[in-house]
């Protein structure tokens, strides 16, 4: 048994040696047959097991096949690695080199970013600073410093997405003017863009989570012409040279003379025939602006007798929908790739 033993391990070392340096898969059925074949040593060694005595022979049997075993693993661990080895080389031989390589997909800046920055790197162009604020906002910031009182009917349809400490998420970014000018004496210039929230219904024009870019002006002789002006040159800036911008009276509790601010529609040019995109008005709408009321500058400290100013805030995704001829809103949060690729 101990002379079995012994031949056992020797064999199995010479058997690893000669495995590991096999070059192909030839090699190693040779040295299957040569070690487990019907000839193979270590079928002679097992067939010398009947030669021991009958209390010795399990034990030699278990020891034999163990052997036996670990050799067949290795082969086939072996052979393995052959095949990979050959995947991997017919792979290479099959790659045409000259093939024009398949393009890096890369990313692009959303199309509601980039009338974002777009807008923004105008404003800073003319001097105005680029604020940003919290999307979580008091009533004080949201309605009453706004001139909108707790009894104020238009505070209902803004009065959305209220958070467990009393916050509201902000249904507009004009919040940021109290903001800006309770820091800052006059003049100020601000552009300030952002997330708002409403409990709107979501359809083809309204999200409930959406963007607004806010602008505010207040120093010595300010007026609506300068208003008229900025706004135009970001028009023809976002949309094209021929732009025009209409400015509609209407009404906010936080400026006054207020206006809804439409520009050209950039699909029919101001036709005024049949239009998908303007329903034949020849306008389209961007948002609300108009003249800072005197009780919103008094709110924070400004004397309204010595400064005058103007704020607007437009909705980025209808800026969106204009400049890029689009049927719907939701396309622009619906991360829908191709649509995204058109506009890169
Ligand atoms: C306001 O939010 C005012 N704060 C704007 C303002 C600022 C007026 C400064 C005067 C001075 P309004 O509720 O109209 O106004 O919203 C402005 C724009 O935000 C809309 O014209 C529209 O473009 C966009 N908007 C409003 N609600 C939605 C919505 N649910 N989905 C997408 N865009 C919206």
């Amino acid at each position: 048994m101990t002379n079995l033993a012994e031949n056992l391990r020797d064999l199995q070392q010479r058997f690893t040696v000669a495995a590991e340096a096999a070059t192909d898969e030839r090699a190693l059925e040779s040295l299957r047959v040569a070690y487990l074949g019907r000839n193979g040593e270590v079928t002679k060694l097992r067939r010398a097991i009947g030669e021991l005595p009958a209390h010795e022979r399990p034990q030699a049997g278990k020891a034999v096949n163990d052997v036996v075993a670990v050799m067949e693993e290795r082969l086939r661990r072996r052979l393995e690695n052959f095949d990979s080895r050959k995947v991997a080389s017919e792979l290479a031989a099959s790659i045409d080199v000259t093939f024009p390589a398949i393009p890096a997909a890369l990313g692009s800046l959303h199309p509601v970013r980039r009338i974002i920055d777009e807008s923004c790197a105008y404003f800073r162009r003319h001097g105005f600073a680029v604020v940003v604020g919290a999307e979580a906002e008091s009533d004080y910031y949201n309605f009453d410093a706004l001139n909108i009182p707790s009894d104020h009917p238009s505070r209902e349809s803004f009065d959305s997405f209220r958070l467990s400490d009393g916050m509201l998420l902000r249904p507009h970014t004009s919040a940021m003017q109290i903001r800006t000018m309770q820091r800052h004496r006059p003049p100020v210039a601000i552009v300030a863009p952002g997330k708002c929230y409403r409990r709107d219904a979501v359809d083809a024009r309204h999200l409930f989570q959406f963007h607004q870019v806010e602008g505010l002006l207040v120093a010595e002789g300010i007026h609506f012409g300068h208003l008229k002006g900025m706004l135009t040159r970001l028009c023809r800036q976002l949309f094209g040279p021929d732009q025009n911008v209409r400015f509609r009276p209407s009404y906010f509790p936080f400026t006054e003379p207020s206006a809804e601010v439409d520009t050209t529609c950039p699909k029919c040019r101001g036709a005024r025939g049949p239009c998908s995109m303007c329903g034949g008005s020849g306008w389209i709408e961007l948002g609300g602006a108009g003249m800072v009321h005197p009780c919103v500058l008094r709110e924070v400290g400004y004397e309204p007798d010595r400064y005058s100013g103007w704020a607007f805030g437009f909705g980025v995704e209808r800026l969106g929908l204009a400049r890029y001829e689009v049927d719907d809103i939701r396309r622009f949060v619906a991360s829908d790739r191709d649509f995204l690729t058109q506009l890169a």
